[in-house]
């Protein structure tokens, strides 16, 4: 059911710097860029690789404030991982297949994530410790197929 690690979501404090820093560090590319109101992000894609399944990523996640997800993570923990997603085929399948499983999922149906992605969270508390993020990409365009 999972295709790929899709990303790995990095809470940071100031987005620029740490695009900065991963820029000189690794040599990796920013992709996209954008502010997800929703969600309570400004956030950064940095590429990695690419595989069958597509690509893989590093997300700079800064909050838009403290009352958001990553704000209280940023408060109660400190910068560091936030999240792993793994890419799946169908969000909504995934979804019914880990909520059958018995594992508590965040969100009620899926939200519009980076890139154009569909996604969901799965509750850290039943995976582990580790916040979970499901993620649809978009269907190609037809001259891509
Ligand atoms: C919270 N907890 C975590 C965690 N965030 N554990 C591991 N990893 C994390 N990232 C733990 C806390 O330490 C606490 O445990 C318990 O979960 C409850 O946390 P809380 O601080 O009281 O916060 P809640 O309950 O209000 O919310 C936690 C929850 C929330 C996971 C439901 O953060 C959430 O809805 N997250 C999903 C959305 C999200 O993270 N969006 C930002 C990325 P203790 O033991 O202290 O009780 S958006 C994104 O990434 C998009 C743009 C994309 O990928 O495209």
């Amino acid at each position: 059911m999972l295709l790929r690690i899709d990303h790995v979501g990095i809470a940071c404090e100031n987005l620029e710097e740490k695009i900065a820093f991963y820029r000189a560090a690794f040599g990796v590319t920013v992709v996209s860029q954008e502010v997800n109101e929703e969600q309570g992000v400004k956030e950064a894609m940095l590429h990695v690789a690419d595989g069958e399944g597509g690509g893989s990523y590093i997300q700079l996640l800064e909050p838009t404030g403290p009352d958001t997800p990553v704000g209280k993570f940023l408060a109660k923990r400190g910068e560091g991982l936030h999240h792993v997603a793994y890419g799946v085929t169908d969000v909504t399948k995934a979804m019914a297949a880990m909520g059958g499983a018995g594992v508590r999922l965040v969100d009620e149906h899926p939200r519009h994530g980076a890139m154009g992605t569909s996604i969901a969270f799965l509750h850290p508390k039943d995976v582990g410790g580790v916040l979970t993020e499901l993620v649809e990409s978009p269907a190609p365009r037809p001259e891509q197929t």
